[in-house]
């Protein structure tokens, strides 16, 4: 719907590609064109290259905006792309492969001056080599996929004795996962934050930053509400993180629209982390406190433009805040929870966006991601882009399916985030040490026990159970109970299938 927008904008013709399950998506609704593509599995229609690149053909598109999922930091699709005639709209392939491997960026902007995170560049070779480096750095370390991002693979090692186990399961997780084990070794920062600085750059080697998102409320390494600017972040780190930014860009040949992700110490201190290769989810933020549509310049940028601006053209005005709202059960572990929009009301008014993917009638699906809609406050100041929220917060109202929007009523109330005291732990300790909670973390490779896994499992074994015994005994009146009590019978059928 993004692109489309974009599009339209420039008077660019728009086609739609879509999955079974996405026959009547709003994207398809409102695209010029749309093709089928096959199956709900990803695997079968957005992350199939060639059937992507067969209807591009068909339709005699110029371009591909690969949105910011599924193919879009793939550089082996930029290149298929570019083997085909059609222009891939982000960076180069090669930018995306060096990006793409975690220890190849490492030892490039180590190359070009740019402040990482204390560790290995290369892949760890032996539990000798990694104890020695822990121990020249210090524990506690961090051990991460070369071929990972965004935490998946990631583990925290607390002492000497516990590395070989770690590294041990890290490198069986990694290989699994991207097909590659390849892991190295960062020092790790605690209580940090992860501050993000949004980079633009045409083909012709010209490089902007656009200021940063301070992205650290998160949960299961998912972004829940992103802002921008930083309370954190003052004119003179904004303007090193800034230029820091634009080294990376250059020093990866970069162009088109990027993100750099720092890691941020209690101290101030900014580390390169990773950098992200494509639009983001988030980029709502930046276009609001720059005035800025950052997929319009990406599709010039595409075209051969250059940039309309430099960097002291770019001028930032009042806050934005986005909140991502999903259709999540907050009685049950913010865990996904699709069903049929049965009614829906949406906000509007003074300094209100709403990206929404979604309409009235409309079934979302436990194929993707259950994003529905980002709703972004602007105001002169953070205060006033809190109020904002609040009011449209109040105003939304989504019937038939479970959302997170009452989460955000909890932070924008919370006293330690209208006063900026947020770092990536903050939501985990709002939430309190809910049921649950442990299991997200061993999910991740905390490495806790098993138990809180297997208390789970039992339990939503328990649950489905019950709710199906009290439907077979008494039909599935109103008046049930128990846990399930709600659900309708075709959804306890589907639960029990889904425990098989
Ligand atoms: C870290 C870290 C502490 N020290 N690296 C998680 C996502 C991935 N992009 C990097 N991540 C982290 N890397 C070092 N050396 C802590 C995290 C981290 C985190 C980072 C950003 C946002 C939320 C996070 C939650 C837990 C851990």
């Amino acid at each position: 719907m993004r692109v489309i927008r974009a599009c339209r904008e420039l008077e660019i013709p728009s086609v739609a590609v879509y999955s079974d399950a996405d026959r009547a998506a709003l994207h398809v609704l409102k695209a010029d064109e749309a093709y089928p593509i096959g199956g709900a599995a990803a695997a079968e229609s957005y992350l199939n290259v060639e059937k992507i690149l067969n209807v591009a053909k068909r339709c005699g598109a110029d371009a591909i905006h690969p949105g910011y999922g599924f193919l879009s930091e793939n550089a082996k699709f930029a290149q298929a792309c570019a083997d085909a005639r059609i222009k891939f709209i982000g960076p180069s392939p090669p930018s995306m492969e060096m990006l793409g491997s975690k220890t190849r960026a490492r030892q490039e902007m180590e190359k070009a001056g740019v402040p990482v995170v204390p560790g290995t560049s290369r892949g760890l070779e032996s539990v000798q080599q990694a104890k020695d480096v822990a121990a020249k750095i210090g524990y506690p370390v961090m051990l991460k996929a070369a071929a990972g991002g965004g935490g998946k693979g990631m583990r925290r090692v607390g002492a000497a004795k516990e590395l070989q186990a770690a590294l041990e399961a890290a490198q069986g997780e990694a290989q699994r996962a991207f097909g590659d084990g390849e892991l190295y070794l960062e020092k790790a920062i605690l209580n940090p934050r992860h501050i993000e600085m949004q980079v633009l750059a045409d083909e012709h080697g010209n490089t902007v930053y656009l200021g940063e998102r301070e992205c650290s409320i998160q949960r299961r390494h998912q972004k829940v509400l992103e802002e921008a600017p930083s309370p954190l972040v003052d004119l003179d780190m904004r303007r090193r993180m800034g230029e820091v930014a634009v080294r990376v860009a250059k020093a990866a040949g970069y162009w088109n629209a990027g993100t750099i992700e720092f890691l941020v110490d209690q101290e101030k201190n900014f580390y390169f982390l990773e950098m992200n290769t494509r639009l983001q989810v988030e980029h709502p933020v930046t276009e609001l406190i720059t005035g800025l549509d950052l997929v319009e310049l990406q599709i010039r940028i595409a075209a051969g433009e250059r940039l309309p601006f430099r960097q002291e053209d770019v001028l930032i005005r009042g806050h934005a805040i986005e909140c991502r709202i999903y259709a999540e059960d907050p009685d049950n572990n913010y865990f996904p929870s699709p069903g049929t929009i049965t009614m829906l009301l949406t906000p509007a008014g003074p300094g209100i966006r709403l990206d929404s993917g979604v309409y009235e009638g409309w079934t979302v699906s436990i194929d993707y991601d259950p994003l529905l809609a980002k709703l972004v406050g602007y105001g002169q100041d953070r205060a006033q882009a809190v109020s904002r929220l609040v009011r449209a917060l109040e105003e939304l109202f989504v019937a038939g399916i479970k959302t997170n929007v009452g989460l955000f009523r909890r932070i924008l109330g919370d006293g330690d985030f209208r006063s900026g005291k947020i770092d990536t732990g903050y939501l985990e300790r709002l939430l309190g040490a809910e049921v649950g909670c442990e299991v997200a973390s061993t999910e991740r490779g905390g490495g806790k026990s098993e138990a809180a896994n297997v208390a789970a499992v039992a339990a939503a074994v328990f649950a489905v159970l019950d709710a199906t015994s009290k439907a077979s005994s008494n039909g599935s009146g109103p008046a049930d109970a128990g846990a399930g009590a709600g659900a309708s019978s075709w959804k306890r059928t589907a639960r029990v299938e889904g425990l098989k």
